[in-house]
């Protein structure tokens, strides 16, 4: 079965450029311009974050929350576009500095847990189901600053708070090894899946994979989505690139390693990823040298170069590369793979 594919992305992911070490180098634009910019991109879905619907959450009454999560999906409506998922933000307030569902402060956890569940309010308001955990700060710069072991216990219990809070929400890890923190009590897809396992409803527990947190933490992104794949658990994916072993750099999807990028496609599309409603999601940043004209452009490239392995990874010939296989001849099925990917197309037999 062939994956069937549909695209989405954050409103993050059209930004000014700050960063650590700067300010913003370009304007900024409002949340209602950026929808107009979807379609336009070639992108059918928006990600949020809980307050990339509903800013100053922290501030409004639950009624109110789900009012404005409303007017928003009222303008989704007007431009043609769905909700693909809410993401609790648990890593800005000051009550998340040591963590959020982790932390070893009570009144901070459960700072996290009321916020959880106004997301969940966020999401059905707009009409999805999915969420999607990133847990920035569940982790520690000090090993012995946390016990990693009562941790596990403490995100079951998150987890389980939200599962009985809406009976249909689903959710998505979305694992990463390292930055903000150090070091993340759930950095790959196998923790996560094992985490859904130790959850009231491991059925409503699956992952979101994204390429270069994978590529942070050593492994190969179209393998941890395979794992996924595996178990029915790859619910999201966050396709980007990574230049070796730095910070978070959510580059262009197929910037860094075209071959790697075709993996991913390939794994998704052999194994009918999308089939299921589930969207492909790029979490792609643009370079702080972009212009404000032309800011938009790394999403529509990472998205062209999605569809264009696509089209190569459909063009292979299958029987060939599978005598290829079979005749354990992999110098021939590497050359094969590394002229279609230069040439973009099929080689006579
Ligand atoms: C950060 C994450 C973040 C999530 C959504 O590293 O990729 O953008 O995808 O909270
Ligand atoms: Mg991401």
């Amino acid at each position: 079965m062939q994956g069937s594919f549909r695209f989405s992305f954050g409103p993050w992911n059209i930004h000014a450029g700050a960063d650590p070490f700067g300010p913003a180098v370009r304007e900024s634009i409002p949340f209602n311009k950026k929808l107009e910019y979807y379609k336009k991109l070639g992108f059918d879905a928006v990600q949020f974050h809980d307050d990339d619907a509903v800013p100053g959450l922290d501030h409004l009454k639950p009624a109110q929350i789900i009012a404005r999560a409303k007017a928003v999906k009222r303008a989704l409506e007007r431009h043609g576009l769905v909700a693909e998922f809410v993401a609790p933000r648990l890593w800005e307030d000051p009550r998340t500095v040591d963590g959020a569902y982790t932390s070893n402060d009570k009144a901070c956890r459960q700072y996290a847990l009321e916020r959880s569940k106004r997301a969940l309010d966020i999401a059905d308001a707009l009409g999805t189901e999915l969420i999607v955990l990133w847990l920035a700060r569940e982790g520690t710069y000090i090993r012995e600053a946390k016990d990693a072991r009562k941790a596990v216990d403490l995100l079951v219990e998150a987890i389980n708070d939200m599962l009985s809070y809406n009976a249909r929400v689903r959710i998505a890890i979305e694992p990463k090894p390292n930055e903000p923190m150090d070091q993340a009590y759930i950095p790959t897809a196998g923790h996560a899946i094992a985490l859904a396992s130790r959850t009231n409803d491991p059925a409503r527990v699956g992952v979101n994979i994204e390429s270069a947190h994978a590529i942070l933490a050593g492994l190969d992104p179209s393998d941890e989505m395979a794992f996924a794949l595996a178990f029915g658990k790859l619910w999201s994916v966050h396709l980007n690139d990574q230049n070796g072993l730095k910070f978070d750099e959510d580059k262009t999807f197929g910037s860094v390693d075209i071959r790697r990028a075709f993996n991913q496609v390939r794994v998704l599309d052999k194994h009918g990823y999308g089939q299921n409603g589930e969207w492909v999601g790029l979490d792609v940043k643009a370079m702080r040298t972009q212009k404000d004209e032309v800011a938009t452009r790394h999403l529509a490239n990472s998205r062209e170069m999605f569809l264009r392995l696509l089209e190569i990874s459909r063009s292979l010939d299958d029987d060939a590369l599978r005598r290829m296989i079979a005749e354990r001849d992999y110098e021939a099925l590497e050359i094969h793979i590394l002229r279609a990917l230069t040439s973009g197309r099929k080689r006579p037999k």
